[in-house]
């Protein structure tokens, strides 16, 4: 049986006892014609490159035949009238625009002879990890802050079907409540034949050196023989949302927000081999805005429940059982007509 120019799985070739005792790959029967076997898989393609990032093509991984004479150069051609030639195996090149490239390596042998082999890279955009939106506002105590986490500039030949993350914020400012499954990777799961689903994965840390944060990943099952079929998620869209309550608001208008970041890290994203893909991240930042001074409840507006408020604990100070401290609205440790007057002025402001 003729089957040479085969990859056995090692670059020693196929394992037989006499024609071949140090080979490591697969084991080869008698009467198979196995010389000349290729010396590595033809494997340097298998993550797509990004738009211009440089990309190392390795030619000692090229499906080169083994048993011949040295080579001397190395013609690459990379199907966008780059053609370059080196004598040194390895070449760095990056691409300007996204769509598909018939990369052409020729190698040159001493005596003159060629082995040309071709792959197609398919070239895609950098997809990132972002916090959306980017800013974040609130403007209510006790109201309910969502954090989306989306995947972006996704390409269906990159094959995703897991993504991980974990986003840390501050305690002081926001309380978890919990994490829900966005409806990007669910879909595609919907859609691929045979998946079992998605899987979302939650843990939340409370503390140091973990927390506080919360980690989530959502993955796409594989079929009941551990395969995933195509569609593969593509494009843009939500993978998780973590539920906040915003529990710290200041009074004041002439007040900065309360600000923290919301930094992502422990990221991941990989496709269906395990292997993580190349991904950019974007961090969120959460903004607690002030309401008015005057609003002593916190409702973004100053009414008569404000007035309330400071009629309650009219004539108090410290110490006193009327005492609230809320009510002081000039911070001047008694609640008085100043204070009433501020309620009078402000009376009917809304958060506009
Ligand atoms: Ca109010
Ligand atoms: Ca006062």
């Amino acid at each position: 049986m003729n089957a040479t120019y085969n990859w056995w799985g090692d670059s020693t070739g196929p394992y037989h006892p006499t024609k071949n005792p140090t080979g490591l790959g697969n084991q080869a029967s008698d009467y198979v014609l196995f010389k000349p076997w290729l010396v590595a898989y033809f494997d340097y393609f298998r993550k797509n490159p990004v738009i211009n990032e440089p990309v190392a093509f390795d030619a000692t991984y090229s499906t080169m035949p083994c048993n011949t004479k040295p080579i001397v150069s190395y013609t690459w051609s990379f199907g966008d009238d780059n053609v370059t030639i080196t004598t040194n195996p390895i070449i760095v090149h990056s691409f300007a625009a996204q769509g598909a490239y018939n990369v052409t390596l020729t190698l040159k042998y001493e005596d003159d002879t060629t082995f040309t082999e071709w792959a197609e890279v398919y070239v895609v955009k950098k997809p990132y990890l972002a916090v959306t939106p980017q800013i974040i506002n609130a403007k209510r105590l006790n109201s309910i802050v969502q954090v989306n986490v989306t995947i972006n500039d996704l390409d269906a030949s990159q094959r995703i079907i897991a993504v991980q993350y974990r986003i840390w914020f501050n305690r002081t400012l926001l309380q978890y409540i919990n994490v829900t499954e966005g409806p990007f990777l669910k879909y595609y799961a919907s859609q691929q034949p045979g998946s079992l689903g998605c899987m979302l994965f939650t843990n939340y840390d409370e503390s140091p050196p973990y927390g506080p944060s919360v980690i989530i990943g959502v993955l796409i099952l594989p079929n009941g023989t551990g395969y995933w079929n195509p569609p593969f998620p593509e494009g843009n869209g939500v993978i998780a949302t973590i539920n906040f309550k915003a529990i710290l608001q200041q009074r004041g208008l002439e007040k900065p927000p309360l600000t923290c970041a919301l930094l992502m890290s422990d990221t991941d994203v990989f496709d269906d081999d395990g292997i993580t893909i190349p991904y950019d991240t974007i961090n969120g930042i959460y903004k607690m805005w002030p309401t008015h001074i005057a609003d002593t409840n916190f409702d973004g507006k100053v009414d008569l429940k404000d007035y309330y408020t400071v009629a309650a604990a009219f004539g108090s100070a410290p110490g006193r059982p009327e005492w609230n401290p809320v009510a002081d609205i000039n911070g001047d440790l008694k609640v008085d007509l100043k204070d009433v007057f501020i309620v009078a002025q402000a009376f009917g402001w809304v958060d506009p």
